[in-house]
């Protein structure tokens, strides 16, 4: 049987497993370690109960393109990891100073603020070691996983996105200015969620190119679709500029439509059976929490 003909919410508690066992891995608690409770902050956070959005969707992408899966989690799992991070570093006081994170005080709630700080770091630091290492991966492998993932959480990535979104928060901005926020802020990590998926897959430079597309689309509307989830609470109260704000509801569904018919064209041109991608991009999208 066709592994990828069963239904896809087994396919995705499939994969789940396969990330959360390797996570829970990854941070496992080190007896009698004088740093335990770094590791305790790390498990707190990281297995906490968020929807793995970019490791499902690199392992995905790998499956799509022949490859296996239990080689893939451990890289693919650096995702979450720089994900997780970014999320503790954000609810801080400094930051957006939320006491709430994945249905549970956030770390710098659980944890004294200075522990939150360094699990982030750690966290962060971490993804290098794990991909330097892993035993699966080539060197040509690990230096592309290592170049795409420190580029899209650095400056011209998510932290550039961050810091100018900090920088412009009470400012009119226009739509190009908030997309550009976006794809470096959200885009950027969910756009190395795709090329780690071809890295890791093997895919051809023609197929890298289009998986980027893929991403894109995918990160874009992600971000449009929390922002409609989010219009009636946080980003209205803080009078913060969003999707919602310079569009509309409608108007942003209908952008968020076209997205998806978009993404599904550049799908339609990967090889192998890319049905659950489309299912997972169609169920991301149609998320309501
Ligand atoms: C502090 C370095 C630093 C960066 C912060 C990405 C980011 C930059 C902050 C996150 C703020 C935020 C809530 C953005 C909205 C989109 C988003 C990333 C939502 C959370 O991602 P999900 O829905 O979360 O994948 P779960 O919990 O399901 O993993």
């Amino acid at each position: 049987m066709n592994r990828l003909k069963v239904d896809l919410e087994s396919y995705l508690e499939r994969t789940r497993a396969l990330i959360d066992d390797q996570l829970d891995k990854l941070v496992s608690l080190k007896k009698g370690s004088p740093y335990a409770q770094l590791f305790q902050a790390a498990r707190y956070t990281l297995l906490a109960p968020g929807k793995r959005i970019r490791p499902t969707l690199a392992l995905a992408i790998v499956d799509a393109l022949g490859g296996t899966l239990e080689h893939a989690v451990s890289s693919a799992c650096t995702l979450e990891m720089i994900h997780a991070y970014s999320l503790v570093h954000d609810d801080l006081p400094s930051m957006d100073n939320d006491d709430f994170r994945r249905g549970k005080p956030s770390l710098h709630k659980a944890f004294p603020e200075g522990i939150a700080i360094l699990t982030g770091d750690f966290l962060l630091t971490y993804v290098f070691e794990i991909l330097a290492r892993d035993r699966y991966t080539s060197a040509e492998q690990k230096i592309q996983l290592i170049e795409v993932l420190s580029s899209s959480a650095g400056s011209e990535g998510m932290i550039g996105g961050q810091i100018m979104d900090i920088s412009l928060e009470g400012k009119d901005i226009d739509l190009d200015l908030l997309r550009l926020i976006h794809q470096k802020k959200t885009g950027a990590l969910m756009t190395a969620a795709a090329e780690f998926g071809g890295i890791l897959g093997g895919a051809t430079m023609a197929q890298m190119h289009l998986l980027r597309n893929f991403g894109s689309e995918i990160g874009l509307a992600f971000q449009i679709v929390d922002d409609i989830l989010d219009a009636a609470s946080v980003d209205a109260s803080k009078s913060k500029a969003t999707y919602v704000t310079l569009l509309g509801v409608e108007q942003c569904r209908a952008c968020v439509e076209d997205l998806y018919n978009s993404l599904l064209t550049t799908l339609n041109q990967l090889p192998g059976d890319t049905s659950y991608l489309s299912a997972l991009a169609q169920q991301t999208l149609n998320r309501t929490e």
